[in-house]
C-alpha cells in the first residue's frame, strides 16, 4: 500500500508556474474576436484546475444544439452558452483535458442546488483548436452571415471542424460524449497558442438552467505511467500534430 502511494506521489505532475484567469468585467479578456471567459498557461509539467467562481458554468446543450441542425447536416454549438479558454503552452508537451461536472460553483437563482449550480444536466464535451482569434470576422463571412465584421464572434460554431468567422483557428480535436459526468482527451502538441471550446452535450428536450463544472489541465513531457495504461487499454486517443 505505501508502495503504491509513493508512485502515485512521484508520479504527480509538479504544480509551479501554471496560471489560470477567469475573465470579467475587472479583468477582461483582450477586445475582438472571440470573447475567451478563460487564458490558460502551461508548461511542459504542470496541473492547473478552474476555479469555482461564479461565473463557472455552460448551457446543457452548449456544445451541441439537435435543435440547430438536421440529422446529416454540420452539427453547431451555441458560442455565447459554451465557455472559451485562450490556451498558451510554453513548451511543447501531452496536454490533457479533464472536463468534469463541478456541485460547488455558487448559485442562488432558480433551480439552484443548495445554493450552488446544477450539474445533473453536464455531459462534458470539447473542441480543441490550434491559435487564438482576437480580431475581426473576415468581411465577406460577416457580411454571408449578417454581423459586422467588429462583433468578432457569431451566435453559433462549428464543433467538429474549423470556423468560418474565426479564421484564425485551426481544429485539432475533439471529445464527445453524452452518457458521462466527466470527459479527458489527450493530445502531443507544439508549444504555441490554442483555443479550447468547452460545452455540455445533453439532449435538446428540456431547457435545464446553467450547469456548474470544472476543467482540469494537465501537461507532461511525456507521458505519464498512468496515461500510458490508459493507451494500453484502448482508453485514449493521442494525436500526434504534424
Ligand atoms: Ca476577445
Ligand atoms: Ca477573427
Ligand atoms: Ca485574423
Amino acid at each position: 500500500m505505501k508502495a503504491k502511494l509513493l508512485a502515485v506521489f512521484l508520479a504527480a505532475p509538479l504544480a509551479h508556474a501554471a496560471t489560470v484567469t477567469f475573465h470579467d468585467a475587472e479583468n477582461p479578456d483582450a477586445a475582438g474576436g472571440i470573447g475567451y471567459e478563460w487564458s490558460v498557461t502551461l508548461g511542459s509539467e504542470e496541473v492547473i484546475s478552474t476555479p469555482n467562481v461564479a461565473g463557472s458554468h455552460v448551457g446543457a446543450w452548449s456544445w451541441e444544439d439537435q435543435g440547430l441542425f438536421d440529422p446529416g447536416d454540420p452539427t453547431v454549438g451555441w458560442t455565447h452558452t459554451s465557455q472559451w479558454a485562450a490556451i498558451t503552452l510554453t513548451e511543447a508537451a501531452y496536454f490533457t483535458v479533464r472536463l468534469e461536472a463541478n456541485g460547488a460553483v455558487p448559485y442562488t437563482g432558480a433551480g439552484n442546488v443548495g445554493g450552488f449550480r446544477p450539474s445533473d444536466n453536464f455531459f462534458p464535451s470539447f473542441t480543441l483548436y490550434s491559435g487564438i482569434d482576437q480580431d475581426a470576422i473576415p468581411d465577406a463571412i460577416a457580411e454571408a452571415l449578417g454581423l459586422n465584421p467588429a462583433d468578432g464572434e457569431n451566435h453559433m460554431y462549428n464543433n467538429r471542424g474549423n470556423i468560418d468567422w474565426a479564421e484564425d483557428l485551426t481544429f485539432v480535436g475533439l471529445k464527445e460524449n453524452s452518457t458521462q459526468s466527466f470527459a479527458e482527451a489527450t493530445w502531443f502538441l507544439p508549444a504555441g497558442t490554442y483555443t479550447l471550446v468547452m460545452g455540455s452535450n445533453a439532449p435538446s428536450e428540456s431547457n435545464p438552467p446553467r450547469q456548474g463544472f470544472k476543467a482540469t489541465f494537465t501537461t507532461a513531457p511525456e507521458p505519464s505511467s498512468a496515461l500510458l495504461g490508459a493507451f494500453a487499454a484502448g482508453l485514449l486517443v493521442i494525436r500526434r500534430r504534424r
